[in-house]
């Protein structure tokens, strides 16, 4: 096989969402990139702009899909672990996203509006589990909500995701 080295791609600037079924990782990925529509359950990889990437949640919650997860996250810069602000049963297997040591690794709380949300413990459960970087928290029912996320993840100007612009109140 010829090696294209001028075909290799930098994938520093991309991002994974990883986590549970129903966490609310598409629809988070759908805000990021301004996708409309509400999320259908992810059956496979998704890619946006080349630099995010949506799981399924099943790589993340059946054991036996982990090499998946694994070989997903192997070019990818910036690994998010997703948990819904009304989940308190945080099941990140030890190490499974911490393999790529050098990667920032941070986390999203979704769903903060509903009832039963409690994010400052799900945050203390996230911390408990080895995610040293930012924690995030969202709602789909507050746009402006993954405006920070959003901005960290596309670049201040959106310059990392080629095509895509933010928002005009993103960019205060
Ligand atoms: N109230 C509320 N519901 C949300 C929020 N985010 C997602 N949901 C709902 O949660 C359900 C699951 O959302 P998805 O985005 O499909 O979850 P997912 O993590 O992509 O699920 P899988 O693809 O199965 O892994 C849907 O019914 C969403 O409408 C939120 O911020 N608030
Ligand atoms: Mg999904």
């Amino acid at each position: 096989m010829r090696h294209h080295a001028h075909l290799s791609v930098d994938r520093s600037h991309a991002f994974m969402l990883a986590g549970p079924i129903g966490a609310g990782k598409t629809t988070l990925f759908n805000a990021l990139f301004g996708r409309p529509g509400d999320a259908q359950k992810t059956q496979a990889i998704e890619y946006e702009a080349d630099i995010g990437l949506d799981t399924p949640g099943e790589f993340f919650s059946h054991p036996r899909l982990y090499h998946a997860l694994i070989n997903t996250a192997s070019d990818v810069g910036t690994l998010i672990y997703v948990q819904a602000a009304d989940d308190f049963d945080c099941r990140l297997p030890p190490g499974l996203l911490s393999i790529y040591r050098e990667r920032p690794l941070i986390g999203v709380i979704t769903k903060t509006d509903l009832a039963a949300a409690d994010p400052d413990r799900v945050e203390a459960l996230m911390r408990e589990n080895g995610i040293g970087g930012a924690i995030f928290r969202v709602s789909a029912r507050q746009p402006d909500s993954v405006l920070p996320l959003k901005r960290l993840l596309v670049g201040p100007t959106g310059e990392w995701a080629p095509g895509f612009v933010h928002d005009e109140e993103s960019q205060g």
